[in-house]
């Protein structure tokens, strides 16, 4: 059998009939439209900058995110998913929103959620992956497919937050930079506006997601597409009559700005771009680009390698043998250790015991000595007190002789 043979001795065959694969590639369109779609989208930006009004105007629904207040002393992130159906395709969107991006005072942690967020949905991810029993095709894959930052409209230029954030962010997520709130600068003020940005974010080693040029069928719109970014939006709920129709659109004293006019701002071409053009795109870069280089650091961090130090092949099963081996000598020092400590912790008791054992033993001594002291003492008082009486008893018997003997002489006489 060759059955593998070297893709170079691979030969052409011609087919003399009909045999079907041909329907391959409607074989995969009719299961992705089984399966359904994911596509999840963070939105950066600061609160009230018309993140929740934006979705909605993607989308052209109500998706009733409540506006979040000013006050909150932490960034959050918040996801929501939504089941949409358009003719006979499902999506499964989520939206995710920074609700108190930067609000706070000091704002140097305000990407740490954001990050965060990113890292912990591409580990449930790779959990998933790892285990033995897998059920991918049942996963909710809940990773960040493009992050939308919403820049504030104001002229002058990025703020620190914002660069500082995206540098965090470039490595781990798509990000398509976007002007919220468009209408509320002049059209001349506008193009320089973008200019600064994309030369700040150039100047900052920023990447952003650039639509993908290497497909033919969109590499001229996706070209000119490039140069528009950032894209200058205008989000609404509100609904005017114009003609016979009912347009998104902002409604000012001065006139009306349509959501959806080109002329007005870049909203269709963020929706071209965003949901017609390249999700599959984004969908694929966050696996290939975003996923895999989370998945290598982790593997990595976990002490898995594709080589040795020699260059040489190293299988799974050998690292893992490796990592055993170095488990079960980290637990025999371990145990050595304790046991050493033990050791030495037996001694310094001993040690002790003996040392109040000897203090015991001195005590007692003093105490018999001087228990033997007093005893001689008091022996000594008893035999002086002994010889007292005794010398009492001669006198007193001397002195009664004495007695008696002038008693009779004067009888005598
Ligand atoms: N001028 C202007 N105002 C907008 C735009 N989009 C939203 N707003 C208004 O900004 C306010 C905050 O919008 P919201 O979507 O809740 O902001 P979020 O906190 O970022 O979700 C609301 O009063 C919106 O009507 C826009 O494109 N231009
Ligand atoms: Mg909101």
């Amino acid at each position: 059998m060759q059955a593998f043979k070297h893709e170079s001795h691979l030969r052409n065959l011609k087919l003399s009939g009909h045999v079907g694969f041909d329907s391959l590639p409607d074989q995969l369109v009719n299961k992705s439209v089984q399966n359904g779609f994911v596509f999840n989208i963070l939105c950066v930006g600061e609160t009230g900058l018309g993140k929740s009004t934006l979705m909605d105007s993607l989308f052209n629904t109500n998706f009733e995110a409540t506006p979040s207040p000013h006050s909150l002393p932490m960034v959050k992130l918040k996801a929501q998913t939504y089941e949409l159906q358009e003719s006979n395709v499902r999506l499964k969107l989520t939206i995710c929103d920074t609700i108190g991006y930067g609000d706070q005072i000091n704002k140097d942690d305000s990407f740490k959620a954001v990050v965060d967020h990113l890292d912990a949905q591409f580990e449930a991810y790779l959990q998933e992956e790892l285990k033995i029993k897998r059920s991918l095709s049942m996963y909710h894959d809940s990773r960040i497919h493009i992050c939308l930052y919403f820049i504030c409209p104001t002229g002058h230029g990025l703020k620190s937050l914002d660069l500082v954030c995206m540098k965090k962010l470039d490595t781990k997520v798509n990000i398509i930079p976007i002007i919220a709130k468009a209408d509320t600068i002049s059209k001349t003020e506008l193009q320089k506006f973008k200019a600064k940005i994309n030369e700040e974010l150039q100047a900052n080693g920023v990447q952003v997601y650039h639509f993908p040029t290497d497909d033919e069928t969109v590499q001229d719109i996706n070209n000119s597409m490039n140069a528009h970014v950032p894209f200058a939006v205008v989000g609404s709920t509100e609904f005017i009559k114009l003609g016979s129709k009912m347009i998104r659109a902002r409604q000012y004293p001065w006139g009306i700005v349509q959501v959806e006019n080109e002329a007005h701002c870049d909203f269709v071409k963020l929706r071209e771009m965003l949901i017609r053009t390249n999700m599959e795109d984004m969908r694929e870069k966050t696996h290939t680009r975003h996923y895999e280089l989370y998945r290598q650091k982790r593997l990595e961090q976990m002490g898995f390698t594709d080589v040795d130090s020699e260059n040489k092949p190293v299988s799974f099963q050998q690292t893992f043998e490796a990592k055993r081996t170095n488990h079960v000598a980290e637990l025999q020092a371990k145990e050595d250790e304790v046991r050493q400590m033990f050791v030495v912790r037996v001694k310094e008791k001993e040690s002790e015991l003996k040392e109040s054992e000897k203090e015991l033993h001195a005590k007692f001594e003093k105490l018999k000595k001087d228990h033997a002291e007093d005893k001689r003492k008091l022996e000594e008082a008893r035999k002086k007190l002994e010889e007292e009486f005794v010398e009492f008893n001669r006198r007193k018997s001397q002195l009664a002789t004495s007695h008696t003997l002038t008693l009779g002489k004067n009888k005598k006489k």
